[in-house]
Parts: structure tokens; sequence; C-alpha cells
């Protein structure tokens, strides 16, 4: 899954026409690079991000989801929280809602749930973005995860979605610290007990940079090194920047597999 850097700024035409230009660049890379999925987001949900209006959000994502779809044939994935974005995203040809609060918000279930076809990501977050790094807390970090994702496919599927679906994310850096992190990684392959794909988003996170004491534009190495982890460990999907070179990691993990 290639993630769609799409910078927010800029209103007027001009600036509008060639985002969007740039955003198809990117994506026709990306897709060349072997990327099956490309990620939209319209906010921003990095630790301290503030709340972003429905109407930026819909500016935003509604009209590069059109343009992609309209020029390339691939998976798009849009990464929003809210109902509304929800809707236009499935209406304009979305097929998987990427949910970092995991269908939390009103009407999520129910607009998810009157579509039958689009694929739901529930990732795991503990607070909210502008404060949840603030010393997050678990009792057994995997178990409280576990748990929480037990409830999510429950409200998925009282609401009438069904679980083939869904896809789980732990959600890397979403209210966890350095250690939690980790461990998390280590053990990613215990949520296969709940029977779904699981997704790992990890590409240029603190969690790499504190530990290698590296800018997010030198974070390559690690990032590449957490993704054939999250990969060894059963993740089916890897949320990336950089497609290219995540591509051919993982390239050599499954030759290496095939060949054992
Ligand atoms: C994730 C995400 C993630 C999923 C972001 C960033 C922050 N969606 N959206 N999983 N992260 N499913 O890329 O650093 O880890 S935004």
């Amino acid at each position: 899954m290639g993630i769609l850097n799409f910078t927010p700024d800029s209103f007027s035409d001009g600036g509008k026409f060639s985002r969007i230009d740039l955003a198809l660049n990117q994506v026709e890379q990306m897709i060349a690079d072997g990327a099956a999925i490309i990620d939209i987001g319209g906010e921003s949900t990095r630790p301290g991000a503030r709340d972003v209006t429905e109407k930026d959000e819909l500016s935003r994502v509604i009209p590069v989801l059109k343009a992609i779809n309209k020029r390339f044939n691939v998976v798009v994935s849009i990464d929003t929280s809210k109902s509304s974005v929800m809707a236009e995203a499935i209406a304009h040809g979305a097929s998987i809602i990427n949910d970092v609060r995991a269908l939390q918000n009103d009407g999520c279930l129910d607009v998810l749930a009157q579509d039958q076809s689009v694929a739901i990501c529930l990732m795991h977050m503990q607070g909210l973005p502008r404060t949840m790094q603030h010393n997050p807390q678990y009792e057994h970090l995997i178990t409280d995860i576990s748990t929480f994702f037990e409830q999510r496919i429950l409200a998925c599927t009282q609401a009438g979605i069904s679980a083939s679906r869904l896809i789980l994310d732990p959600g890397f850096g979403f209210g966890k610290s350095l250690e939690q992190n980790y461990s998390l990684l280590a053990n990613m392959a215990k949520f296969h007990a709940l029977s779904l794909p699981l997704l790992a988003g990890l590409s240029r996170k603190s969690m790499i940079g504190s530990l290698l004491n590296r800018d997010v534009s030198e974070r390559l190495a690690g990032s590449l090194a957490t993704a054939i982890i999250a990969a060894q460990q059963g993740a089916k999907i890897i949320r990336v920047h950089d497609v290219k070179e995540t591509v051919d990691a993982l390239k050599v993990l499954h030759a290496t597999h095939i060949n054992k």
C-alpha cells in the first residue's frame, strides 16, 4: 500500500490543478514500483495534529480519488474517520475505507453497512492524535488491543457488516511508547488468532526516528527493516511511502520463503 503524500494548502485554481497533477504522477510512479493499493488521506493523524473540517477533507480527497480512478486501474483506499467522507468516497469508487478510529465516529457503521463491497481497515488507537503520545498505558498490550479488535468486529457484525470485509491494524505510533511499539511489532502474529488479514503502517514513523536518531528523510533503512519484520509476522498489507525499495525488500523475503 503506497501512501499518497497530499499537501493540503493552496486553494487557488492553479494550485489545485497542479496538486492533482502532482498526485497523479506520484500514483503512476507508485504503481510502476509495485504498489497494489494507493492510500489517500485528507486528515493528518500525526501526533499533535488538529482536526480537519468535513468540507476541507472532502475537497482534498474526492477530486484526487476521481482523478485516480479515471486514469488508473488500482485499488484506492481512503484514510478517513468521517461518515460523510466515507459515503462520498464509496460513491466515487473507493475500494477500502481505512479508519484510524475503527468506525467509532457517528454514522460510520451505518454508511459501511449500506454498502456491501468495500473492505474496511479497523485500526487501534489509544486516545486521540492531539494527546495520544502522552504516557500511553496498557494492562497487557497485546490482550488490550485484541479485546479492542473483538469489540469493533462485534460492533461491525451487529451493524450488518460482514467480518469477511475487515482488515486489522494494531496502529503503530497511535498511543504507544517506543517500547510498546517494538513489542507490538515483535508480537504482531498473535493477532492471527482473530482470523482476519493484518495491515502494518510503520513507514518513517517516530518509533524508527527516535530509536536511530534520524530525521524523517533518513528513515528508509529503518522503515525497510520494520516492513520485513511485519511481513514475517504475517502482515498482508504494508503501508509505506517508499514503494520501490519496500517491494524489493519484500521480494527478497518472499524468495527466501518459497525456497525454504
Ligand atoms: C496509519 C494510517 C497506520 C493505518 C496513518 C503516518 C500517520 N492508517 N494512517 N495504519 N498511519 N491503517 O503515516 O505516519 O499506521 S497517518
